[in-house]
């Protein structure tokens, strides 16, 4: 059984994880308008990845006798002025993500609930991936600047740079 702290801790997170996925429609629309279909598929999954995050919260929330509340959500960015802005409000996102997954934890620990901490730990794990895919990609599009080119060429290996990463990042470092 939740904590009525816990539960309102949890449902706070599933409303930042559905705003993550508006979000990132949000960034796979104005991509995919500029005529960048890479970059724009990538943020649809990642878009989709979010609602997932989101789903495991409130079917993990509904099975533990809470209440899973869905709320209306803060409208996101729908415009950027480069790439290079887009994918640095990405990382910015993701560490946002990352500080509230770790509140979340800190509360587990004060309120003795272990078995919600448990639930958790894929989520910190999750946020050291996204972050560094994050990272990854603007490091990236941070050499590329203002070539088209390479925004070009970005464009189609960028599924590819996802995919590595998550690779090449063990589970739980
Ligand atoms: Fe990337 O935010 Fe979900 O966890």
């Amino acid at each position: 059984m939740l904590s009525k702290t816990v539960e309102s801790a949890l449902n706070k997170q599933i409303r930042i994880e559905a705003e993550s996925s508006q979000v990132y429609l949000a960034m796979a629309v104005w991509a995919e308008v500029k005529g960048l279909e890479g970059i724009s598929n990538f943020m649809y999954d990642q878009s989709d990845e979010e609602r997932e995050h989101m789903l495991k919260l409130i079917k993990f929330v509904n099975e533990r006798g809470g209440h899973a509340h869905i709320s209306e959500l803060n409208a996101p960015d729908v415009s950027f002025n480069s790439f290079q802005e887009m994918f640095e409000k990405l990382l910015e996102h993701e560490i946002f993500v990352s500080q509230s997954i770790n509140e979340l934890v800190h509360i587990t620990f004060e309120e003795k609930d272990y078995a919600t901490n448990n639930f958790l730990q894929w989520y910190v794990s999750e946020q050291i991936e996204e972050e560094a895919t994050a990272r990854t990609i603007l490091d990236k599009i941070n050499m590329i600047g203002d070539d088209k080119g390479g925004l070009y060429l970005f464009d189609r290996d960028i599924q590819q740079i996802n995919v590595q990463t998550a690779v090449n990042t063990p589970a739980g470092e």
